[in-house]
């Protein structure tokens, strides 16, 4: 068994949280769900770190919930718990969170990589939501995520038979943002982190939640939300920074205010 359930490290402005439990393609368990948010929390905490990549290794993303750690519970015991509701620690977070796709990212592994900002994945990443075969249905987001990713009769496809589909079909489908060959995945998310950790932190912040907040609304109130957010970066030194950059040719120096 791995003696630690991720690894973490600090690369530039970015944080990566690794999954590592090899021996189990990544199932996520309780331990790999807390030290996850608590990862992802620390990071945030830090103001020198912009965004975070979260990634598995070649085989495995991470091939779902580890199905051994609930099999024999009750539902009592899945419903006074919550069971995995602490994900939602995840999603809280407001830096952008880019995740690195390789191997197999079925059911809550599929689900977590959609919990990220966006996806990086290689063709032959292989995403799926097979719990229709363990007698259960998605329960981190899957039905509610995917079918916003892809759409209705897609994600029906996908829950209703469970069947994978590869990262050349995800990535047409529109749920992964760049399709790049398997052995870049890893370098072009932290590619895509480094480019945001150039932006200004607090914008970045704002960009996240007003896109964010199409999912959540109505266009009215989405429009009205962007436009409220666009009006107060104007508190920010960033901004006339930003501006001022442009109107000047030069390159803006951020600096997080
Ligand atoms: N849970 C626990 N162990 C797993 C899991 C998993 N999800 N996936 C793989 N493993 C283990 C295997 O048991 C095996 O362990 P061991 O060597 O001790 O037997 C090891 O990882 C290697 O796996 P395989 O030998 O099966 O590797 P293969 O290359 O032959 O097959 C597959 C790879 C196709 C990915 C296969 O492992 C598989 O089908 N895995 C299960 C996929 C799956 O059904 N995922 C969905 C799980 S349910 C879920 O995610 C629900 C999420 C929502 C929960 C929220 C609750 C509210």
């Amino acid at each position: 068994m791995s003696e630690h359930v991720i690894l973490t490290e600090i690369v530039d402005r970015v944080g990566v949280i690794r999954l590592n439990r090899p021996e189990a393609l990544n199932a996520l368990n309780l331990a790999i769900l807390n030290t996850v948010v608590e990862a992802a929390e620390a990071f945030q905490s830090d103001p020198n770190i912009m965004a975070l990549v979260i990634t598995g290794n070649d085989k495995a993303f991470a091939a779902g919930a580890d199905i051994k750690e609930m099999a024999d519970k009750s539902y009592i015991e899945m419903h006074q718990s919550d069971w995995f509701s602490q994900w939602t620690r995840f999603t809280d977070i407001r830096l952008p969170i880019v995740a690195a796709v390789n191997g197999f990212a079925l059911g809550g592994g599929c689900e977590l990589a959609m919990m990220a900002d966006l996806i990086i994945a290689g063709p032959n990443t292989k995403f799926g939501q097979p719990e229709i075969n363990l007698g259960v249905i998605p329960g981190m987001g899957g039905s509610q995520r995917l079918t916003r990713a892809v759409g209705k009769s897609k994600a029906m496809d996908m829950v209703l038979t469970g069947r994978m589909m590869d990262g050349e079909e995800a990535e047409r489908a529109g749920l992964v943002a760049r399709l790049v060959e398997d052995d870049k995945v890893f370098d072009t998310a932290m590619e895509v982190a480094q480019t945001i950790a150039s932006k200004s932190r607090p914008v970045v912040m704002a960009a996240k939640e007003a896109v964010d907040t199409a999912f959540e609304t109505s266009l009215t109130q989405g429009l009205l939300f962007e436009r409220r957010a666009f009006h107060a970066l104007f508190a920010l030194e960033d901004q006339k920074e930003g501006m001022d950059a442009f109107s000047n040719k030069r390159r803006a120096q951020f600096q997080d205010r």
